[in-house]
């Protein structure tokens, strides 16, 4: 009897194991075919932005070892972005990828980036890429339009390139053709920084997740009530003692104008610009607690760490207060490339109405006299503005109209719609929720051009998703509530109207999600979008 059982036992371990040897068998044969399964429809990809034009010719080009990056003619910054190619795909295919000049198509199985001569269509950051089993070549008016060519082309290859280790992968593109180009000029985020202060490395994360997505703003809130981020050597106690805590009562912390430089070197590095904002007159504690004759008794404040608004004005009839404001943004302006420099100008609510108009209209003047256009937050239709001037619309209606009748231009940034802090649910564990609770598909779905009455396209220079910082003490935080909303905030600044569906867009979100992971991105995992499993 005894025996029995053993045989009967023993057979069955038997069968047990073939079976589980099956079993595991074909799991790699499954494992391997999807490795292998060469893309051959370019339609499939899943691409976020989704790109104007795209037409798919059903074969694939092969990145392999002996792949190089060849670029037209003389071009240094041709070059330039040639060379950010090549070192963004070396670590996880392990190729070398040379760079290399070329003047005329180089030979089968390379990359080839060129430079055309002014094709209207695809305008400065508009790109065509064309795709076949030679040859993968992007053709551009401007390296712009080339940088971000080059996000399209690291989003069709395999989720792998993103690995910074190199990765047993074929490195395979499906083929076709991609005539693309953005909707809006301006599609850009901000980050406080004041609040809650991050370091370099942070901002810098923070601009490699813009360009990924073809934005080429940022928007950097360098002072509000709560801290003074940004050395200006002509008034060293804003940073020496303003920029001293932060909400909560932290360490704070501040830019050097040297480090403030690298961060502005790599995000034009990315073709991001960097808007840096002084907020005034309102929102300026931290200043008026470092030096006594800004504020209109004479005598300094104490330093805030709570999360109130409104309750902090600059002395606006001063002349003292217009050189403060002038060293400023003399000194903002000498390190910033960009055009553009922002004054704030929201919830002055303990400024009088006339004594904010004063104050904006020269500030407007100051930040013009360095050489460059004013920004202000949508409060600022009340001044007289230039038409060389921008409103950001973030609340008012009627303020984003009132600044659109002086042929101010419009940066589109409705709290309901674009706010990063704004909590998903009531349940998310940070963020606000004053303006609305917005979910994954609420942030998608809307259109600059048609949200607001007497605001057309003409209007809108773009749009812009703002992080405030109140809940949000580090990257991990940053990230989950910038993902996964910011790639449909990219998608609407980019995407014309027409192109853009949220069911289809949720497929594609969901499909960054091993980018996600492979980033380490703490992103929320929305129940709006059909995730892959794990
Ligand atoms: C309003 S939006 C503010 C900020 C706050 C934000 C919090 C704007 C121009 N001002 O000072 O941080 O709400 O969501």
């Amino acid at each position: 009897m005894d025996n029995d059982y053993n045989i009967i036992y023993t057979i069955m371990v038997q069968k047990g194991r073939l079976f589980l040897t099956l079993l595991f068998a074909l799991a790699i044969a499954s494992c391997q075919q999807e490795r292998m399964a060469t893309p051959m429809n370019l339609e499939k990809e899943y691409l976020i932005p989704k790109p104007v034009l795209l037409n798919a010719t059903g074969s694939s080009f092969l990145l392999s070892q002996e792949s190089g990056v060849y670029y037209e003619g003389a071009s240094d910054e041709l070059k330039e972005v040639a060379e950010f190619l090549a070192s963004s795909l070396r670590p996880a295919t392990g190729f070398d990828l040379a760079v290399q000049p070329s003047d005329g198509e180089p030979n089968v199985g390379n990359i080839y980036l060129k430079l055309s001569t002014n094709d209207s269509v695809v305008g400065n950051e508009g790109y065509k890429l064309s795709i076949t089993e030679d040859l993968l070549e992007i053709e551009a008016n401007k390296p712009a339009g080339a940088f971000r060519g080059i996000q399209t082309i690291k989003q069709l290859l395999p989720e792998a390139i993103k690995y910074s280790e190199k990765q047993d992968a074929v490195w395979e593109v499906a083929s076709g053709t991609i005539i693309d180009y953005p909707e809006y000029g301006y599609r850009g985020a901000m980050l406080d920084v004041s609040r809650h202060f991050f370091g370099v490395n942070d901002v810098k994360r923070f601009i490699d997740h813009l360009a990924a997505y073809k934005m080429n703003v940022l928007h950097l809130h360098l002072s509000d009530d709560q801290g003074w981020r940004i050395e200006i050597k002509s008034w060293p106690n804003l940073t020496a003692h303003g920029g001293k805590t932060e909400v909560g009562g932290g360490g704070g912390g501040f830019f050097t104008q040297d480090q403030y430089s690298d961060i502005v070197k790599y995000a034009q590095e990315r073709y991001v610009i960097v808007i840096p904002e002084i907020d005034m007159p309102g929102h300026t504690n931290a200043a008026l607690a470092s030096y006594a004759e800004l504020n209109c008794d004479g005598k300094v404040t104490e330093l805030y760490t709570g999360t109130k608004v409104g309750f902090s004005t600059l002395c606006t009839h001063e002349e003292s207060t217009y050189k403060f404001v002038d060293d400023v943004i003399k000194e903002l302006a000498a390190i910033t490339p960009g055009p553009y420099i922002h004054i704030g100008g929201d919830e002055s609510h303990v400024t009088k109405l006339e004594d904010y108009i004063l104050f904006v209209n020269r500030a407007q003047d100051i930040v013009n006299k360095h050489g460059k256009q004013m920004i202000g937050w949508d409060e600022v239709h009340h001044a007289k503005l230039k038409p060389t001037s921008v409103a950001q619309f973030w609340s008012k209606e009627e303020n984003a109209v009132g600044a659109v009748k002086q042929n101010a231009k419009l940066i589109m940034s409705p709290a309901k719609k674009t706010y990063l802090d704004m909590q998903y649910d009531s349940i998310s564990p940070i963020g606000l929720h004053w303006a609305a609770y917005i979910e994954v598909d609420e942030a998608y779905n809307w259109d600059p051009a048609s949200y607001a009455e007497g605001i057309s396209k003409e209007d809108i220079l773009g749009i812009e998703a703002p992080l405030w910082s109140e809940t949000v003490k580090n990257m991990d935080n940053i990230e989950y509530l910038t993902f996964p909303r910011l790639p449909g905030h990219a998608e609407v600044g980019w995407t014309p109207a027409h192109l853009r569906n949220w069911e289809d867009y949720k497929l594609r979100l969901a499909n960054q999600k091993g980018r996600f992971d492979i980033l380490n991105i703490n992103y929320y995992p929305s129940p709006k979008v059909p995730w892959p499993a794990d």
